[in-house]
């Protein structure tokens, strides 16, 4: 069996306990223990003109490698191109774009630089996978230094569709580089479309069944992998959530109301201020549920480097305090801001306490939280999940009410069906919705994406010679 490379822009560190690491980190680490491998990615450490010579440290038969970087590099690289461009792109907010080419110069450099790094770590049979919009240049780079093994690539967030997609300036360069992967995962087939769509009028590529493409003198695949989670954890804890302490708590602070949760880092793609203002006008238009519906809404801090998370913030405190001083008694505050991470068990105990779980990006690549809310119910009694139409989750999550985040009215209404749903229709739904979450959880994506890299070749054989 070849050996598995991993690399990621942060790195799981080995001691970090599988409730924290989240489930892809975990998942991974599974199977690196499984083949043997390295995980090679950002130490978190930036220092001027840090040489391309990774920390390595071992554990067990997984080796892991950290690389320092350049701080200038670092900022053009991940506030820059990955988070200022990249990002916003990517989520259709064209608004929020901005290009520089200073930027773009720092991302290269610091693909160039982590291939330099790696190279040396490398064999010739491995196979490498590499994740994520921070790394789409990793490929070339590394085969301009004579790596000619098998990388694939994984992209977490959306591809966009060419009209979008043109908007970027380096949009031809981006791509004649995504082209030196062999294998490159999304998370939909819509995805997969729109990729496709612009290789083969933009880029003038040629492009077989089965989603090989032909460009000049590469060849390469383009594949959807939707991404899963690990259900049976979230199962487990959210059983064993029942009657404890923690769940006392919350249901006590709750006295009986209905609880409607919504986990989302703070970022502009989630759509928290729509989804504010939607639990707002269900307040203001269905006033049966003053006083019975308590929100809570999880949103951790994220970028704050980047000023557009930074003003989302203030916005949402706003919002948020412009709601609770509207309809708050005495004894109810409608709505819950909490700007913390929480363990996994407690994320699952408040999945399962909630009747409603909110989940309304107004751009998504898959959306885990809608997957993970669905595992955390109770079987017999199963809440509702609301799903906006643009996370990729809406693909296989058919049993969900989806939503358009960009329609309040129509949010504040859809809330209302799912408060008011009967039980029979919640156990219809979550039954379809929970069958999805199952059968393609995390371990079944990672084997999937690693047996397709593994035998990238045969795809290739199978296709007819590029620009035949
Ligand atoms: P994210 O944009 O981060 O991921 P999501 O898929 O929802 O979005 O994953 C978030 C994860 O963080 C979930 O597992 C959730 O439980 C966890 N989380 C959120 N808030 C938390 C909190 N307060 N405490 C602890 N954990 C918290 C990107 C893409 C997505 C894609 C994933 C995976 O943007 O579209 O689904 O990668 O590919």
């Amino acid at each position: 069996m070849a050996r598995l490379v991993i690399v990621s822009n942060r790195v799981a560190s080995p001691k970090e306990r599988a409730a924290k690491a989240g489930g892809l980190a975990v998942a991974l680490r599974e199977a690196l223990g499984k083949r043997g491998g390295l995980w090679f990615g950002w130490s978190g450490e930036t220092r001027p003109n840090a040489p391309a010579e990774p920390k390595v440290v071992r554990s067990g038969k997984v080796m892991y490698a950290l690389q320092d970087l350049d701080p200038e590099d670092q900022r053009a690289h991940y506030a820059g191109y990955a988070n200022g461009t990249l990002w916003p792109l990517c989520h259709y907010r064209l608004g929020a774009l901005s290009f520089r080419r200073t930027d773009w110069e720092g991302y290269r450099r610091v693909n160039a630089h982590f291939a330099r790094a790696l190279l040396p770590l490398l064999k010739p049979d491995d196979i490498v996978w590499v994740h994520d919009y921070h790394f789409i240049l990793l490929a070339a780079e590394l085969r301009k230094l004579g790596f000619e093994g098998r990388i694939g690539y994984f992209h977490h967030i959306p591809w966009p569709t060419p009209e979008v997609f043109l908007s970027l300036p380096s949009h031809a360069a981006l791509v004649r580089d995504l082209a030196q992967y062999d294998l490159v995962g999304l998370q939909t087939e819509n995805d997969v479309r729109a990729l496709l769509t612009y290789l083969s009028t933009e880029a003038r590529a040629w492009i077989a069944p089965g989603g090989v493409v032909g460009l000049n003198e590469r060849r390469f695949r383009v594949a959807a992998y939707p991404i899963g989670i690990d259900a049976d954890a979230f199962v487990k804890d959210a059983a064993a959530s029942v009657g404890s302490e923690e769940e006392e708590r919350l249901q006590s602070s709750l006295a009986g109301r209905v609880l409607a949760v919504g986990v989302d880092r703070l970022d502009y793609s989630k759509g928290l201020p729509n989804k504010f203002a939607a639990f707002g006008e269900l307040l203001n238009h269905y006033p049966q549920h003053r006083s019975r519906v308590t929100m809570m809404q999880i949103a951790p801090l994220s970028r704050g480097e980047v000023a557009e998370y930074r003003a989302l913030r203030r916005e949402l405190e706003e919002l948020g305090g412009a709601i609770n001083g509207e309809y708050a008694e005495f004894d109810w505050v409608p709505l819950r801001y909490l700007n913390r991470p929480f363990p996994r068990a407690t994320l699952a105990a408040i999945y399962r306490a909630s009747k409603l779980g909110l989940v309304t990006p107004l751009r998504d690549g898959m959306n885990l939280v809608a997957k993970e809310y669905v595992a955390a119910q109770d079987p017999d009694d199963p809440g509702v999940l609301i799903l906006s139409r643009f996370a990729g989750a809406a693909d296989e999550l058919t049993g969900a009410l989806l939503v358009n985040p960009y329609d309040v009215e129509g949010m504040a209404e859809t809330f209302d069906a799912g408060l008011t749903m009967s039980r029979e229709e919640r156990r219809e739904r979550w039954g379809a919705n929970m069958i999805k979450v199952q059968t393609n959880t995390i371990h079944n994506w990672c084997e999937r994406f690693i047996a397709d890299l593994s035998q990238i070749a045969d795809h290739f054989a199978e296709a007819p010679e590029p620009g035949r």
